[in-house]
């Protein structure tokens, strides 16, 4: 077989009308589809009770901070009352919560920390 039929051109764009003649319309969305998550912060609380150190150990624990951090973060929720141990998805600082609450509990400290959704 020595003579093969001539494949046809390639398509292209030069072979092919055009998709966009000019005068279509896009529909811009306005605003955005899906919004950010909410985050929620996790408050640690002071107490008269618990010791500073089991204070500064469950932060670095459970909050992956560095020892200074936590104390750091311990000091200011004795001086203030509470602060911000870290934000995080809402599951997630529900487990911190939780991590917490039982590792106090086992210890038979009074530490509390709550969850609440940042602004
Ligand atoms: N106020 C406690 C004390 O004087 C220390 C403390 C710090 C307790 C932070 C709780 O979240 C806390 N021993």
């Amino acid at each position: 077989m020595a003579s093969k039929t001539p494949l046809p051109p390639p398509a292209g764009p030069a072979s092919r009308p055009s998709d966009d003649s000019g005068d279509s319309v896009v529909a811009e969305r306005k605003t955005q589809k899906t919004k950010p998550p909410q985050m929620y912060q996790v408050v640690m609380l002071n107490d008269d009770y618990t010791p500073m150190e089991f204070v500064v150990v469950v932060i670095q624990e459970f909050f992956n901070k560095d020892r200074e951090t936590a104390t750091q973060i311990m000091l200011k929720i004795h001086l203030d009352g509470k602060a911000i141990c870290g934000v995080y998805s809402r599951d997630v600082a529900g487990t911190k919560v939780q991590q917490v609450q039982e590792a106090a509990r086992q210890a038979g400290h009074p530490l509390q920390c709550v969850s609440e959704p940042v602004e």
